[in-house]
């Protein structure tokens, strides 16, 4: 993945458990870099490795980390620079759901060795919630995307529920039940 991810998982440990703990998570995972570059493409590895390293230094499971990890993403990359490009697609969580595709597309277009993951939304229950489809090439990652949806749900300061309802290997691919909460609910529900 691209190092920009790299920096984030970095980002989110030192702010949230200090610069000696960063430390000895790189140690653990084998990962002698000194820093990431955020435009190199590193193996898919590095980043597995730093977040097994992760879950033995902070005594927490891989989810827990994931899922927190996913909701820094948002807010880390709105700050190192492409705050512009996400209000570029979309200014409402549903909206940016829908449009998630064609960003991924956008970032590809510069940057060739994106692997970007696939989704896909389904309005249910007459606007009442959504079920989010999700097709990746890498396999682990969806507590990161329900981290990712918290993320984007304070972005756009929507509450809401979010809940795995299918599961890859179960099922045919991930899918996730988001559900708005009380008077932030969006219109169209009668
Ligand atoms: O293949 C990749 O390197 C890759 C990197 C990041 C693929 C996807 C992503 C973004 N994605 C990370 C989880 C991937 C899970 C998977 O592969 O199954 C998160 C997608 C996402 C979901 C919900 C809300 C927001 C999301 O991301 C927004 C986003 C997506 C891509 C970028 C930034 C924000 C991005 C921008 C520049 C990139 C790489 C990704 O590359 C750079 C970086 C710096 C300089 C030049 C190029």
């Amino acid at each position: 993945m691209y190092g920009l991810v790299n920096q984030a998982v970095e980002d989110f440990v030192r702010r949230g458990f200090g610069d000696g703990v960063w430390k000895r998570i790189k140690d653990k995972a084998g990962v002698d870099l000194e820093m990431f570059v955020s435009m190199d493409s590193y193996p898919d590895d590095v980043t597995y490795k730093l977040v097994g390293a992760a879950t033995e230094v902070l005594g927490l499971d891989g989810a827990t980390i994931l899922e927190a990890f996913g909701e820094h993403w948002v807010l880390y990359t709105a700050q190192e620079g492409y705050g512009q490009m996400l209000s570029m697609f979309g200014s409402s969580l549903e909206e940016f759901l829908v449009n998630l595709d064609n960003l991924h597309s956008h970032v590809g277009l510069t940057f060739p060795a994106l692997r970007p993951p696939s989704f896909q939304v389904e309005r249910v229950d007459s606007g009442q919630g959504l079920l989010l489809h999700y097709r990746s090439e890498r396999t682990g990652l969806a507590p990161m995307v329900v981290g990712l949806l918290r993320g984007l749900g304070r972005r756009f300061s929507q509450e809401i529920n979010v809940l795995q309802v299918g599961h890859r290997g179960v099922d045919d691919h991930d899918v996730f039940r988001i559900d708005y909460v009380g008077a932030g609910a969006l219109p169209g529900q009668g």
